[in-house]
Order: structure tokens, then sequence, then C-alpha cells
């Protein structure tokens, strides 16, 4: 195969193909079938996974107490062009037997920053044009670019709500140049997130003076792409913390009055973080529902958290009940505006040996293949949906109806109330809905 280079990196391992629920052949999918149609689609169209460079080609496992633990052959060699393309060999080695479509980076991501601005425009234009050769060959396809502008050391106090104009500047021209990557890679999105966008103590902050920058500078950016012909959608990653102890894109109904704010809603939707949602407090369901409502549901960052602990552990998705629950707000929507499935997740430190990274992905795609299917049959077979609907019928006929329509006023409220006298109480049935889910899974 021409797409493997001259070396293979994941030696022993082959094509993980669909084999079904009853396999069991631990490097297969049970439940992923790419070419299986649900609810009208094919689950490979449904989701696009994409792997996340960031993760699972640079992370090597480094924690707070100790260095990386997983030092693969990718990651040797000294010349950093050399390491970029090796990182690059393995991972279109490893995204094609996957059988995945895309794959997502930051800028540095691809190659490492170079101690100058202009060293390091040269090194993003080598291993742009190396990368969209092994596009060529392999067929596989950027869901999304972006740029790291929260590791140097100089975004430490933010990058487009820094409070020194010059790191301003220095961040819109590290973004320029990660458009540029993006657009040359025919990327089919872009993502911001500010993960130093934000503040560590309000005292030394000027938090108006910084989201009037921060808006100011997504729509620079936004206008720069769209004037070279990016066609693609721009999304915006909540987070409510970590780093900073309090972004400003803290989740998505934030954001989305964020974008209002600064006329940037027609070119932004929402990339919403599974264990982001639930730094802030909420579910991931939840944040899918918020950003549908909006017309802004544009991408997924697959992970999971652990409820023990208050940080992003990323670790890969496997709660079924959860994901399903999120399937069940995905096929309302309608699916996802231009985004995909990122597996934004790492294995965990003691995971060491080169497998484990599959078994990572294929736990992760079987866990949101499992929830579609769920969650299409309980939309199709189960009373879910009349259920739920029945909880509104009094909107749909007579006062409740014109009330939708903006036809009443208050006093027609006040009539109606006291025509009615006291109320029958009208269960929410909940414990009834999570049986269902539960029946289906
Ligand atoms: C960090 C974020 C990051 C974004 C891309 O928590 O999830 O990985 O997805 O910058
Ligand atoms: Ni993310
Ligand atoms: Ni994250």
């Amino acid at each position: 195969m021409t797409l493997l280079g001259d070396k293979e990196y994941f030696k022993g391992i082959g094509e993980i193909k669909y084999e079904g629920a009853t396999s069991d052949n631990p490097l297969a999918f049970k439940y992923y079938n790419p070419n299986q149609v649900v609810a009208g689609k094919t689950m490979r169209d449904h989701f696009k996974f994409a792997i996340a460079y960031w993760h699972t080609f640079c992370g090597q496992g480094a924690d707070p107490f100790g260095p990386g633990t997983q030092n693969f052959e990718w990651d040797r060699a000294k010349d950093p062009i050399q390491a970029g393309k090796d990182k690059a060999d393995a991972a279109f080695e490893f995204i094609s037997k996957m059988g995945f479509d895309y794959f997502c980076f930051h800028d540095f991501d691809l190659i490492q920053e170079a101690p100058t601005f202009s060293e390091s425009e040269k090194r993003l234009a080598i291993i742009t044009d190396y990368i969209k050769e092994k596009k060529k060959t392999s067929g596989i396809k950027l869901l999304w670019g972006t740029a790291n502008c929260f590791s140097n050391p100089r975004y430490m106090n933010g990058a487009a709500t820094n409070p020194d104009f010059d790191v301003v500047a220095r961040a819109g021209a590290q973004i320029k140049l990660a458009m540029d990557a993006t657009m040359a890679l025919e990327g089919e999105n872009y993502v911001f997130w500010g993960g130093r966008e934000g503040y560590m103590s309000l005292l030394n902050t000027d938090m108006g003076r910084e989201l009037d920058h921060m808006g100011q500078f997504l729509a620079m950016a936004r206008d720069y792409a769209r004037g070279q012909g990016f066609k693609g959608n721009f999304f915006i990653e909540p987070k409510p913390m970590e780093p900073s102890k309090h972004q400003y894109d803290f989740d998505t109904a934030t954001a989305i009055g964020f974008l209002r704010e600064y006329g940037l809603e027609k070119d932004f939707k929402i990339n919403i973080e599974v264990n982001h949602a639930t730094l802030a407090q909420h579910t991931f369901q939840h944040e899918m529902a918020v950003a549908a409502k909006a017309g802004m549901l544009g991408s997924l960052d697959a992970n999971r958290g652990d409820y023990q602990n208050g940080w992003d552990t990323d670790q890969f998705p496997n709660n079924i009940l959860e994901t399903t629950e999120a399937m069940l707000v995905f096929l309302k929507a309608g699916g996802l505006q231009g985004g995909g499935v990122n597996f934004d997740a790492k294995i965990r430190r003691n995971s060491t040996d080169l497998d484990d990274v599959f078994h990572a992905h294929i736990g992760g795609a079987d866990t949101f293949a499992r929830a579609l299917l769920t969650a299409d049959k309980i939309i199709s077979s189960s009373s879910y949906n009349a259920l739920r609907e029945r909880r509104y019928s009094s909107f749909d006929t007579g006062s409740g109806k014109d009330f939708e329509a903006g036809k009443l006023e208050l006093t027609d409220l006040y009539t109606i109330a006291k025509e009615n006298g006291e109320l029958e109480l009208q269960s929410g049935k909940q414990e009834l809905f999570e049986n269902i889910i539960n029946q289906y899974i």
C-alpha cells in the first residue's frame, strides 16, 4: 500500500473491520459498521469520525507527576522536519487502518514550533506540502484545523484577549498561518478553542475590553479566511475553565450569546466537547440541545470525563447511556452542521502498548454506533416521541396554540386561568422515560 510509506509503525495490526456484536476479536468493530444505513444515512456519514493529532500522535502520557511513558517510534527523530514527517506517516497509517476518513490538528501538532516566527512559517509550509501528498494517496480528509495559542509562554495572559497588543498581533499572525494550512489541506471547518481567553484574577482584568477584542479578532479571522475563499464553518469550542480559572466561552449558551453580540452568528457554530460540558456542570446532551435550538450544532469532540474529579481527563467515550441520550438530540437535530465526531481523547498514562490506541478508538466508535442504533430504535419503535409530544399537546389546539402564535395577551391568560379554576397535576413521567431508554439499550 502506497499510503503506508516506507515504514510500518503499527506492525502486526491490519485494517479494523466490522465483525458484529458476537465477534471475540478485540481488534474489530462490534457496532460501527461504516456503510450501514441508520435513519437515512450511513454511519460513516453521520459521524465523520476523526482522530485528534495532538492526543494520538503528540501526547506521550506525561502528567504533572512524571514524564511520558509512551515513547513511540515516530517520536524519536531529532530533526524537527523529519519528526513531523514520521508523525504524519504514523498518523496516516493509523487512520487508514482504523478506516476513518478524517483528522484534526493544531498547527504545532504537525510540526514543532521553531525558535522564530519566520522559521515556524517555513516549517509549516513544508509539513503542509507533505501532508497534502498523504491526503491525496490515502483519501483521508481534514475535518478541522486550529492554532495552538495557549502552550507557548507568550500566551500566558491570553491570545486574542491578551492585555498586550503585540501578543494579540502575534496570535493573529499565527492564526493566519494555521488557516492557510487548513485551507491548503482543504479543511472543512476551522476551530477556535480559547484555552487562555479568560482570566485568572478579575483584579487585573478589564473583562469588557477583552471580550470586545475577542469579538474583533474573530471577525478579522473570519474575514481573512472568507477573503481567501474558505467556504467551511468556523466553530467555537466552549470550555468553562482549565487552563484559565474562568474562560470566556464558558458553555454553549454563553458562546452563542457572544457570537450574536458580535455579529458572528452566521459564520460560526459550536463544537461541543463531552468533558467540557460536564466541567460546566451540564450534560453533553444539554449542550447539544442548546446548540441545536440555535441552529448551531456544528461538531463534536468525543471523550468523557471522570465524575469523581474535576478536570479534563479526556478519556475515550464508553458511556452508552449518556451517548444514547446525546444521539437522541443528534437525530432530532438532523445531525451536525459541517462537523463530525473528533476523538479528542487520550489513552491513559499506563496504556503503553501500540495496540492500546486501536482499542481506544474502536471502543469510542462502537459506543457512538451502538448509541445511534439505540436512539434510532427508540425514535422509530418506542412510545418515547409520542409521550414527549403529549406533554406539550395543550399547545397544539385552542388557546395554547394561540399563545404560541403570539395571539394572546397577559389579560387573556388571566381570563383563561379564572375560568379553569384549580388544575389537576400533570405527571412528568421521568421514570417511564428513563425505562424506555434502558429497555432499548
Ligand atoms: C482542550 C480542547 C482542545 C481543543 C482544540 O481542552 O479540547 O483540545 O479541542 O484546541
Ligand atoms: Ni476539544
Ligand atoms: Ni478538552
